[in-house]
């Protein structure tokens, strides 16, 4: 890609542990992403974001780096990743890694500096505290369930980890911090890289440590300087290099994502955000079995459409990543073939008209599906073990656990991708690190490329329309019918022209609203309209 806008792009997102093994050691690897250049250049996506290759424990798979400037050895080496970039160029394919900077392994050289001696300076990296009581400094939760501090009996003090306790939080209030992680954005700016995606980034600035009503959040998400701090990182790194970003936030709101990303205030490029995917939570609770609420997932994403575009920022636009389940199975129905292809369709339609930047993740393009496990045995997530253990201790029935986990684990998305209906689904010739499910015989990318009707053509369609009609990237957006219970229907506008875009997310046929036209020119069209209703999740797109 030449000096393209960044905005028009599609990116593909990599978990490199599932994508393709070429070792036979039963998990992905660098050479693997290299062997499928050709398959993601078909698919026609801009970039693909590689989730943490660096060297890692590999307790939160990647997500904990012990060393920033390392290829962790399962994944290849430095001269591997060199190769895939180098390659991926000659594609037309940019790189995006992942950047985690607001925790550090605690395997990491920082941390067992500091941990081994309260005087080193690398003791201040991280947040050590002393407790008044026998109680941790405060009470705010760990994401991965406990308490978010974790007690050093040598020192009587403690450490924070918002996430597991071997991913210790990096004190950003510290310049010294501050100044070696730019450092580190610079290696990899050097090293040929396009881009960056930043791990839970509006996490770095914590506030005050004292209790909290609920579970501490408040007093870190979108924390008292973080602007300051992704402004002086853009300033100390990628600012002017044309490289394109994308934050991952927690938690947050409009208003914060405006100022990460609008262009005069040189923080971030996009940004990712959740309220669309806690549609199925009880109370905000993930642990906890519900339906999708689909008035509520309406109106957030609406409500996001909105607020972002008339800010002046910019979306990140998903249903899938490696921490959320399939969207087939959650949001359309995988229990039937047409039923399953049908409704990937129309999700992917319905995301790919939307404002913003949209990611496709490994697996997405051919509608894989959650994976039904029903043994905690066949479960490696790190968040979903502890989730076991703590639903057990507060004495809920395994059915239940095992019902929810099902639902909602992060292994949902982490099982091996689908490329042939042969043995391993033609991911690994050893024994792959987290099961298969079973339907790779059918669902595969090799299908996937045969059969003209199938939902990879989808993707490669919507990727090319993307492409060439500016609307999709730049247009404004009009919601319609918010009231609907099945349709979701909303329109695009720009220079003069619009889009409409009318799918149904139920598996009926549905009668279109009264006094909307579905006339002009059919740019997309999934499912038949017969006689003013439109087929079970069908979906169309007009050009007005
Ligand atoms: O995730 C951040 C995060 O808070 C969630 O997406 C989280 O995994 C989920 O809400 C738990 O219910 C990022 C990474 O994407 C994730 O894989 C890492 O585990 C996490 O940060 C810590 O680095």
């Amino acid at each position: 890609m030449s000096q393209k806008d960044w905005r028009k792009s599609v990116v593909y997102q990599i978990y490199p542990k599932s994508f393709n093994d070429t070792t036979g050691n039963g998990e992905g690897d660098l050479q693997g992403i290299i062997e499928k250049l050709d398959y993601i250049q078909y698919l026609g996506v801009d970039y693909i974001w590689l989730t943490p290759v660096y060297e890692s424990p590999m307790n939160d798979n990647g997500y904990d780096i012990s060393n920033y400037y390392k290829i962790n050895e399962q994944f290849g080496t430095i001269e591997d990743l060199e190769m895939l970039v180098t390659e991926a160029h000659k594609k037309d394919i940019k790189v995006m890694m992942d950047i985690v900077i607001n925790h550090t392994s605690t395997e990491h050289e920082w941390f067992k500096q500091a941990y081994a001696d309260k005087h080193s300076p690398y003791r201040d990296y991280y947040f050590f505290r002393k407790s008044a009581d026998t109680e941790p400094p405060t009470n705010w939760e760990s994401k991965f369930g406990g308490n978010a501090w974790k007690y050093d009996a040598k020192t009587d003090e403690y450490y924070l980890h918002l996430f597991d306790v071997t991913q210790a939080d990096l004190n950003w209030d510290n310049p010294e911090v501050r100044r070696v992680l730019y450092d580190v954005i610079n290696y990899w700016i050097g090293f040929g890289i396009d881009g960056f995606r930043f791990d839970v980034i509006n996490l770095i600035s914590k506030g005050e440590f004292k209790n909290s009503e609920k579970i501490g959040k408040e007093f870190y998400t979108d924390g008292p300087r973080v602007h300051d701090y992704l402004h002086e990182m853009n300033r100390h790194t990628f600012g002017d290099k044309g490289l394109m970003t994308v934050g991952e936030m927690s938690s947050t709101t409009i208003d914060h994502c405006i100022k990460y990303t609008a262009p005069d205030r040189q923080e971030l490029s996009s940004v990712f955000n959740f309220h669309h995917l806690k549609v199925d939570y009880v109370d905000g609770e993930k642990w906890s079995n519900a339906k999708l609420d689909f008035h509520k997932l309406k109106d957030i994403l609406m409500e996001w459409q909105l607020g972002i575009y008339e800010g002046g920022g910019w979306n990140a636009i998903f249903w899938c990543n490696h921490d959320q389940p399939r969207v087939v199975t959650r949001f359309g129905d995988d229990t039937s073939e047409p039923l399953r292809k049908q409704s990937a369709k129309m999700l992917a339609t319905v995301l790919h008209m939307l404002q913003g930047t949209p990611y496709i993740y490994q697996g997405e393009e051919i509608g894989m599906t959650d994976p039904g496990f029903d043994d905690i045995k066949q479960y490696r997530d790190v968040e979903s073990l502890n989730a076991y253990d703590n639903l057990k201790a507060a004495e809920y029935d395994e059915q239940e656990i095992l019902t929810m986990l099902g639902q909602k684990s992060r292994d949902n998305s982490r099982t091996p991708v689908q490329w042939t209906a042969g043995e391993n689904a033609g991911f690994t010739s050893g024994t792959p690190w987290i099961d298969i499910p079973s339907n790779f015989d059918k669902i595969n990318v090799e299908a996937a490329i045969e059969d003209e009707q199938s939902i990879l053509q989808t993707y490669r369609h919507l990727i090319q329309l993307r492409h060439k009609h500016d609307i999709i990237t730049y247009g404004s957006i009009e919601p319609l019918f918010m009231d609907h219970n099945e349709l979701f229907i909303y329109k695009r506008h720009y220079n003069g022209e619009s889009w409409l875009v009318v799918a149904n997310f139920s598996k009926e046929r549905v009668e279109i609203p009264e006094g909307l036209e579905i006339n002009g020119q059919v740019m997309i069209q999934h499912g038949q309209m017969i006689d003013s209703q439109i087929d079970g999740f069908g979906v169309i797109v007009v050009a007005q």
